[in-house]
This record gives structure tokens, sequence and C-alpha cells, in this order.
């Protein structure tokens, strides 16, 4: 068994993906730049700025820093006004059962997220105290597919990267920990996430058989 779990919030723990692109759409509206689902995807793990910046890219559209912060920081208040609704009711399924499986196996467990939100949603979702360590978006200076946030985590854990599972959802978490020597299982469809090292539809039903399907364990 691996020591610890490091898991990504956004699309693994909540399923936030859809009100991240409702506010990134808003604010795509407004500058008439197309923005699909499909590009919403590539948007998975990215930090706000990175994400505003990509969005401008896709309309070939310059906006200077002051712009880029005031656009984000719009779109940081209208996800925020979808996400202070959220209830232990959104934690996606399987979740809250894994985590406790995970603890009575005395594995210890981590959070690992680009976002800035983080702790705001955790304490809304009640999953707060189940996270021996908490590494977001106000930690880390480099977002995903920069290893740095799981990095920092393992750090925090005392243990090496090769001891420590890294759950994502995302093209650029699933990079971020393979690049920073991680074993990873991708939670989605297996087309997108094929760099991880197995890759699952969800957390449904999901115990510690999950670790002999990776090749270190
Ligand atoms: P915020 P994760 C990421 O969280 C999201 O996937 C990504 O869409 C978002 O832009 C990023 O957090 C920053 O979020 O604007 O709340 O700081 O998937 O790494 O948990
Ligand atoms: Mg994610």
């Amino acid at each position: 068994l691996p020591k610890a779990c490091i898991f990504d919030l956004d699309g693994v723990i909540v399923d936030t993906v859809p009100a991240h692109y409702i506010a990134w759409k808003s604010i795509a509206d407004e500058l008439n730049i197309p923005f699909t689902e499909k590009d919403n995807e590539q948007l998975k793990g990215v930090s706000r700025v990175d994400s505003m910046k990509r969005i401008l890219a896709i309309g070939n559209l310059e906006k200077s820093d002051e712009e880029i912060e005031a656009l984000t920081t719009r779109k940081n208040d209208r996800y925020v006004e979808i996400i202070s609704k959220m209830t232990p009711a959104d934690i996606l399924p399987g979740v809250r059962e894994f985590l406790h499986v995970l603890a009575e196996a005395g594995l210890k467990v981590a959070l690992g997220s680009s976002s800035k939100n983080a702790p705001t949603i955790l304490k809304a979702v009640g999953l707060s105290d189940l996270f021996q360590v908490k590494v977001d978006g106000n930690h880390i200076s480099h977002s995903k597919p920069h290893p740095e946030v799981f990095l920092l985590g393992a750090d925090r854990l005392g243990l090496h990267p090769s001891e420590c599972v890294v759950f994502e959802d995302a093209i650029s978490g699933v990079q971020a920990a393979k690049r920073g020597g991680f074993p990873c299982v991708g939670v989605g469809l297996p087309e997108l996430l094929h760099e991880a090292d197995l890759v699952v539809p969800d957390l449904k039903d999901a115990d510690l058989t999950i670790f002999k399907r990776l090749p270190s364990f």
C-alpha cells in the first residue's frame, strides 16, 4: 500500500467543473470570445490567471495585467456565488466512504488543489477534518502541470513522491503528478487521462484494491 493519497479537489472530491464553466463562460461572452465545454476541459487544474490568459488567447485578445485582474475578480465573484450554496450533498459519489477506508487503513490523506477557494469548499461540504495536509492555490506559485502543489504536499506529509498516490481528473493534474514522480490514478475518461497509471470513471465503490492495479504496489 502507499503511505498517503493526495487528492485534487475540483472534479475529484466535488463537482465544481460546471460552476467554473458557467463563471468563465459569462466572462467570455462579455468579451465575445467563443468558449466551449471542450475549452473548459483544458482549464481544469490551471490557475485562475492562467485560465484567463488561455481564454483571451482563444479570442486573440490582449489585455493589460490590470484588466486581467479585474476580469478574474469578476469571474471569481460569480464562481463564489455558485459555490457558496454547496453542501455535503455536493461531495462526489463514493468519496467520503473512500476517505474513511483510507483513514482506517492508516493511510494519510492530503489535498493538492490549484484552487484558492479550496478552504471554503472543503468547509462547505464538511470534509476539512479528513485531510492531514492541505495544499491549495494560496500556497503555490506554479500551477499544474508544474508538480509544485503535489511536491509540497509530499514534503508536508514527510514522504517521498513514490509513497503517495495522486488522484486527478485534469490532464494538467495528471501531468503534474507524473512530472513529480507520483503514481497517479486518473478519475474520468481514459482517452483524456492516458498519461495516468490507471484510470477509473469515478470513486464510487473505491477501496484498497485500487492500489493493486497500480504498477508500483
Ligand atoms: P480558483 P483543482 C482548479 O482546482 C480547477 O480545476 C481550475 O478549473 C481552477 O481554475 C483552479 O482550480 C483555480 O481555482 O479560481 O478557485 O483559485 O482541480 O486543482 O482542485
Ligand atoms: Mg481537478
